[in-house]
């Protein structure tokens, strides 16, 4: 293009240099005709373009400028895990806590228990050296004194205990191994003094297993309403104020 423009401007140039040079000199330089010189004439139009130049040298390299950050993109799938790494050092000792109290507690605790069990097992060697008598979960135990049914129900209570009260074949036959050390009979907690003929737990309720002796109970002289257990375990009914060994259960 700017081959093209100077081309035109150098056909004007020409053009306008032509036109000024004066009518009565190019008269004297040609061989004159008679040929009138005219006024100029009007200028020709443009011509066409011309044909495309060379190639240009390629210019400078651009600035690259550099876009905005996109948006993240979606998470990807999780990737698998990591090798454990090394132990840390030990920690240094924490303050007492909750767990240590209790934990005292318990050690404290347990060490109560101890000592209980030795002591019971003393106990235990006491009353077995008295002739207590342990069947099921039943302990017979001898005052070791003879007395009255009364005083011996009272003896009985005052432990938080009360008179043998055999239920069974196997406790009636351990009270009369409490028998055999020391007496030759025992009172039970069994009486009729309420009703005669209907015998009864001191608490009030009606006696179930028995052992009566062939012919007892016979409520002898009208005035039988206690009873007893003899050496063979049989039982007999006697006077409330007959003196039998005193035998309680725990
Ligand atoms: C029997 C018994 C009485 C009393 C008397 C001596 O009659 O039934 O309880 O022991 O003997
Ligand atoms: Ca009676
Ligand atoms: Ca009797």
């Amino acid at each position: 293009m700017y081959l093209l423009q100077f081309f035109i401007a150098v056909m004007l140039g020409t053009s306008l240099a032509l036109a000024s040079v004066p009518e009565t000199s190019r008269c004297e330089t040609n061989t004159c005709t008679l040929m009138a010189c005219g006024n100029p004439g009007l200028n020709g139009l443009p011509g066409r373009d011309g044909k495309d130049g060379l190639k240009g040298e390629k210019g400078d390299q651009g600035v690259q400028v550099k876009g905005q950050q996109g948006f993240p993109g979606k998470a990807g799938p999780p990737g698998l895990p990591g090798i454990a790494g090394p132990s840390g050092q030990k920690g240094q000792k924490g303050e007492a806590t909750a767990v240590d109290a209790v934990q005292r507690q318990v050690t404290a605790l347990e060490r109560d228990i101890q000592t209980l069990q030795a002591d019971l097992t003393k106990y235990k060697k006491i009353l077995w050296l008295q002739g207590a008598m342990r069947v099921g979960g039943k302990i017979f135990v001898s005052t070791g004194q003879q007395d009255t049914f009364s005083n011996g129900k009272k003896m009985c209570a005052n432990a938080g205990a009360v008179l043998a009260s055999p239920k069974s074949a196997a406790e009636n036959t351990a009270l009369k191994e409490v028998l055999k050390r020391s007496s030759k009979f025992a009172f039970l907690d069994i009486n009729d003094i309420q009703t005669e003929g209907r015998f009864v737990y001191l608490n009030g309720a009606p006696v179930g297993y028995t052992n009566w002796k062939q012919g007892e109970p016979n409520d002898h002289n009208h005035n039988e309403d206690c009873v007893i257990v003899l050496e063979d375990a049989l039982w007999n009914d006697v006077g409330c104020e007959f003196k039998a060994l005193i035998v309680c259960e725990i």
